[in-house]
């Protein structure tokens, strides 16, 4: 069956939004508004999977849409709303709690990590995570997921889930009058120089909200000069940078950097390289630090501008909450007669 086209995607309202959730995810975001119809969602109900102040909460899902909103999403010609605002995301993941078996996700490595070495006191949330994820996306039967590659496996799953539904449910699906199948495999969309971006002050580790140093980071809301010093104190080795992409495979930093200029230029490390190569990281700092204030710069500014004005975003998230049920909700009518509930 041909399914309609559809992108979905969220950010967690965690904090500290920095530069590879904008290179890794935000900016495919906005590249793929041209192509497709597209869901970007802040992810609340994944976020309290890990303890979240209730005083905080609100005002990081109001910067997460701000942030959107201030890297160029179009909330109007697109959908942009908060997850626990659409309850037919839990009630879509309580069924796939149901298809999906504990071996896959005992191997999943995020909650292996997350939970670390205090597994049994991690929430129960934490372990079905990609559960709710996968209802994300196929409540809206997406069919392509924009992510950083750390969220690949994450996506390997939810296609897993969904053609297990497909398969369990086969004879029910035809019976509805659905065709063949009911879920798309939703295709993950992992490209480009900085699917990964990592860590300033470690070029072995993934650049995340939650790592103590505000140092291995760029925020998104970090001005010049805190976006300056970053870069200049930016883990490097005491080589200068090599002229080709393969001098890079054992300099995990130097590779970072090169793939952050790449990817904030638009260009692919190789044509960095011929710029830079054979030079010292003091000058190409100083160049990614240009390039990072120009392209980061005036994101921060109207994130703070619109940070000004909550009630304009809770607008948006109330309007994309509207639009995003009634087309969740048609999914869950379905799913609801294929999985033979009885409804009213
Ligand atoms: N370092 C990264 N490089 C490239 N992409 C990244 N993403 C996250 N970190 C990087 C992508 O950003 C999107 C939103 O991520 P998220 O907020 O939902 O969750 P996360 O992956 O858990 O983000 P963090 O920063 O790593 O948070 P913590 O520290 O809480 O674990 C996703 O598409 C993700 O791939």
């Amino acid at each position: 069956m041909a399914f309609k086209e559809r992108v979905f995607s969220g950010v967690q309202p965690t904090g500290n939004l920095h530069l590879g959730n904008y290179l890794g995810a935000i900016t495919k975001f906005v590249a793929l508004q041209e192509r497709y119809d597209c869901i970007y969602c802040v992810v609340d109900l994944h976020a309290i999977t890990v303890w979240q102040d209730p005083l905080e909460l609100p005002k990081a899902t109001r910067e997460v849409t701000a942030a959107f909103i201030a890297c160029g999403i179009d909330p109007q010609r697109h959908i942009v709303f908060n997850q626990s605002q659409v309850a037919e995301h839990a009630e879509l993941a309580w069924i796939f709690n149901c298809v999906a078996r504990m071996g896959w996700l005992n191997r999943m490595t995020q909650f292996k990590e997350k939970a670390g070495k205090d597994r049994e006191n991690a929430s129960v949330g934490l372990f079905v995570y990609p559960n709710l994820m996968a209802a994300d996306i196929l409540v809206y039967r997406a069919t392509h997921v924009p992510v950083g590659e750390d969220q690949k496996q994450h996506l390997e799953l939810a296609r897993d889930i969904a053609q297990k539904f497909n398969n369990d449910f086969a004879d029910s699906i035809r019976a509805h009058g659905h065709g063949n199948v009911f879920f798309p495999q939703p295709e993950p969309l992992i490209q480009g120089p900085a699917t990964r971006v990592m860590s300033l002050r470690d070029g072995t580790k993934k650049m995340s909200k939650s790592e103590p140093s505000d140092y291995s980071r760029i925020n998104l809301t970090d001005d010049a000069d805190a976006i300056a010093q970053k870069i200049r104190k930016a883990k490097t080795d005491p080589e200068p940078l090599p002229s080709e992409e393969k001098g890079l495979e054992t300099r995990p930093e130097a590779d970072n950097l090169v793939g952050i200029y790449a990817a904030l230029k638009g260009t692919s490390k190789t044509e960095v390289l011929r710029e830079f190569g054979g030079g010292q990281f003091s000058t190409f700092k100083s160049a990614l630090i240009d390039l990072a204030v120009a392209r980061l710069g005036p994101i921060g500014a109207e994130m703070k501008r619109l940070g000004r004005d909550p009630a304009y975003i809770d607008s948006v998230l109330a309007d994309g909450a509207q639009r995003a049920q009634v087309i969740a909700a048609e999914t869950m009518k379905a799913v609801k007669d294929i999985v033979g509930f009885v409804r009213s």
